[in-house]
């Protein structure tokens, strides 16, 4: 019997600052049920879902700073969406800014939580590509992820939901080949993905008719050279003056764009993933047990 399972991306359409947490909520609440009722039985949203992209203002209030961050994942405002899972029957990945309180010391990581269909947390990965700067930067497109997040330090986790192995990823990690790569060789099916990502940089303008061609190139090359299915929420629109490209997707393992958004607003896109096309993928040309030679990959040839 073929396995299957429906996948949701679920693009959100921009949150703009002050915003409250209840009312994104209820936004994705509904986009939840939008995808259960098409058939997911697991969704991804964005990365910082629950928040404006703050990382694109320099903010010196300690106090507002703290606002953009969840202090423990569910807590008292996001625990309706782990409610919604349960009733929905549907599992899924978000992405929130995570802080964490050691004794007098702060921890703030860019990171993503997977949930499943009992609405249980099953795990967390924390951003490992953090891009942008700690300070703005003249004549660059002011980032500042590196000032208000440390990288991850939990790996590239996978994790078994109901027989499928799940990997996350976020945003900028979407970029390098290390993700999915790792992601693969931990054994991942699945990945989701969820990211902000500007339509316009000031430092390369000379790229910008490239900024969705380099959104989905390395997520179909990614799913393709590691016969994965990916599935990628944006945050899109106009937020807070910063137009962010939309462009969510799922992409088979053969590299095709399965589903693709068609909108910079909230919208759901399904695809019902076929899980046997990972193996049918890998026989052609991915069989890394027997083709795979990393005792050759960090020789330096002689000259
Ligand atoms: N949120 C991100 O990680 N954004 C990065 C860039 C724009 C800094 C990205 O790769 O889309």
């Amino acid at each position: 019997m073929t396995r299957r399972i429906g996948l949701a991306a679920c693009q959100m359409g921009p949150v703009q600052s002050g915003t409250s947490r209840a009312e994104v909520v209820g936004r994705l609440i509904a986009m939840l049920e939008r995808a259960a009722a098409g058939g997911a039985a697991l969704a991804v949203f964005p990365e910082l879902a629950f928040s404006t992209f703050f990382p694109r203002s320099e903010i010196a209030d300690e106090t507002l700073l703290d606002s953009f961050y969840e202090d423990g994942f569910p807590n008292v405002e996001t625990a309706p969406l782990l409610y919604a899972a349960r009733r929905l029957n549907i599992g899924f990945a978000i992405g929130f800014a995570e802080l964490i309180r050691d004794g007098g010391e702060a921890r703030r990581f860019n990171s993503m939580a997977l949930v499943d269909r009992s609405g249980t947390l099953r795990g967390l990965y924390r951003k490992i590509h953090v891009p942008g700067s700690e300070a703005p930067e003249p004549g660059v497109t002011v980032h500042l992820e590196r000032r208000y997040f440390a990288p991850g330090d939990l790996g590239f986790p996978v994790f078994d939901l109901d027989g499928v192995r799940v990997g996350l990823a976020l945003c900028n990690d979407r970029r390098w080949p290390e993700t999915y790569r790792m992601l693969c060789l931990n054994g991942a099916e699945v990945v989701l993905i969820g990211y902000n990502t500007p339509l316009y940089l000031d430092e390369a303008p000379a790229l910008a008719h490239l900024r969705m061609f380099h959104n989905h190139l390395p997520m179909q090359a990614g799913a393709y050279q590691n016969t994965l299915w990916v599935a990628a929420a944006a945050k899109a629109g106009l937020e807070d003056g910063q137009a962010l490209i939309g462009g969510s997707c799922i992409i088979a393992p053969s590299g095709e764009m399965a589903a693709l958004a068609i909108s910079l607003q909230d919208e759901v896109i399904v695809h019902c993933a076929d899980l046997d096309l990972i193996a049918a993928c890998r026989r052609v040309n991915f069989d890394f047990a027997r083709y795979r030679r990393p005792d050759q990959y960090r020789r330096i040839a002689e000259a």
